[in-house]
């Protein structure tokens, strides 16, 4: 046959426009894209159905090894390996039409960054999702800046990524600064975490001293204020050194705002956000016991009428990437959120939630079948704009003749109550349970291989591909300098 695999007669959103027309695809790539294509050596009918490109999802912690990584608290703390591991969050994924991620490699204080990615290497080769890493930086010394980060970037690695809040992982103004001067010579993107670290400690030091403990007060803790402050800061500060930044999980409107002044000014800086902050509220942490805590993340979920304000970003293009920020801990078992125990105060239960498989189902539910944006729109994204943002495109995030043939088949009708089951990952639970939604991935294509059908998840352990990202146009600096001083020379 001229393919290896023909998918016909689908409506194909290719990410810049939809179209009716068959995929041919061979040796893993899409050779073409026309109508009344001749069979290949496999066919998947697509009538009725959509086809989009894979969804890219470029912010997950995936079989992340961390040392008391996202809770509050400081000192000694043992090092845990995030349970959600390559090959089950692999399974997730393709359950819910993502093809690709971008995971983190971590730093620990006192360490370089070359140990870690040598063990991260080896965890993520033996998933079945392609993939690209995120190096975290925490502690930004000489010789990590100078003479590791070369290093990695050499390997394909092009986006550092900075928290400005968590007890173990926070920079100084000071630190920040030298991870964006050491990512404009090297030509990688900077990924930021923006929350204010002091103002955060204060307040939970102020709650646990007046007895509020439990999950809800996590919000309190780190009220939207927070969040808007470190953004402007981020922000001004990657406008100093003239570096490009995506500000991650955006969830209210006030730091939203930030980012699209920024963006009016003309300055590099993006901004994403994920579907936690669209879908689940404060209230949600309100409830008796520990079972607030299967919401806990950071930033906080806010509220209806915030959800709102954010869609507003997203449909005004000031947000234009949703990913899931996908960080899995169990709430049964003693490693996940319950690691210190149930009755531990918020701040020692760890931060994140799962939402790989959730993450498209939910966006095109709440988005394309309520008429909030237009499947064009779901596919930028969740695919097209995340791959050109890192570096990815245009291999990934398309469907165009060239492209890896990464692909969902989307049911658009399809009504399905969310459970933990069709997660197939390896967490306990969904924060999403019992939600309906309009829209439903019913078979997932890697590279050419059918990876997922109906619900059933059939590929290789072992037979993802690692990513390489060179320098690419996206991230290049404006080369608008302060009094025209260049403190921050490229090579
Ligand atoms: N927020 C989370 O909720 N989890 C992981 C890291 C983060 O920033
Ligand atoms: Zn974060
Ligand atoms: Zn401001
Ligand atoms: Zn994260």
């Amino acid at each position: 046959a001229e393919y290896d695999l023909v998918v016909r007669g689908g409506e194909v959103a290719t990410g810049f426009g939809t179209t009716r027309c068959d995929i041919g695809i061979k040796g893993g790539r899409i050779v073409a894209l026309a109508e009344n294509l001749a069979d290949g050596a496999q066919v998947l009918e697509a009538g009725g159905l959509l086809v989009l490109p894979g969804g890219i999802d470029s912010h997950c912690h995936i079989e992340e090894p961390s040392r008391g990584g996202y809770v509050g608290t400081a000192g000694d703390v043992p090092v845990t390996v995030n349970e959600e591991s390559f090959v089950t969050a692999s399974t997730s994924a393709f359950a819910g039409g993502t093809t690709s991620v971008v995971c983190f490699v971590p730093q620990w204080k006192g360490e370089g960054i070359l140990p870690r990615i040598a063990d991260y290497e080896q965890r993520a080769a033996k998933g079945m999702l392609d993939y690209s890493f995120h190096q975290i930086i925490t502690d930004p010394t000489e010789d990590v800046l100078q003479r590791e980060v070369p290093q990695i970037v050499a390997k394909g690695i092009r986006s550092l990524k900075v928290f400005l809040t968590y007890e173990p992982l926070h920079l100084s103004d000071e630190e920040y600064l030298k991870v964006l001067v050491t990512a404009r010579k090297n030509g990688c993107l900077v990924t930021v975490h923006c929350e204010n670290y002091a103002a955060i400690k204060w307040r939970t030091e102020a709650l646990l001293a007046a007895g509020l403990t439990a999950p809800k007060y996590h919000a309190w803790s780190r009220p939207p204020v927070v969040e808007r402050e470190a953004t402007h800061r981020a922000i001004a500060l990657a406008e100093l050194v003239d570096q490009p930044i995506q500000v991650f999980h955006v969830s209210c409107a006030e730091a939203a705002e930030e980012i699209a002044r920024a963006q009016h000014r003309g300055l590099k800086v993006w901004g994403e956000t994920c579907p936690q902050y669209l879908t689940l509220t404060a209230a949600d942490m309100d409830r008796p016991g520990f079972g607030g805590a299967a919401f806990m993340c950071s930033p906080s979920p806010r509220t209806t009428e915030e959800h709102a304000r954010v869609w507003e970003m997203i449909r005004r293009g000031t947000l234009d990437v949703v990913t899931s920020d996908h960080c899995g801990f169990s709430m049964g078992g003693e490693d996940g959120k319950a690691v210190s125990g149930r009755d531990a105060p918020f701040r020692d239960i760890p931060n994140g939630i799962p939402g790989l498989a959730a993450r498209l189902p939910i966006l095109f539910s709440e988005g394309v079948s309520k008429g909030r944006i237009t499947l064009d729109e779901f596919v930028r994204l969740t695919a097209t704009n995340p791959a050109r943002l890192m570096g990815l495109a245009p291999r990934k995030g398309m469907i165009a003749v060239g492209a890896d043939a990464d692909l969902a088949l989307w049911d658009p009708k399809k009504q399905v109550t969310l459970t933990n089951a069709l997660m197939q990952h390896a967490i306990d639970y969904t924060p999403y349970e019992g939600m309906q939604v309009t829209g439903w991935p019913v078979a997932t294509v890697r590279r050419g291989a059918v990876v997922m059908r109906d619900g059933k998840v059939q590929a290789e352990p072992g037979t993802g591909q690692f990513l390489a990202r060179g320098p690419y146009d996206y991230i290049r600096p404006r080369g608008v300098l302060e009094n025209g001083f260049d403190a921050a020379p490229m090579p």
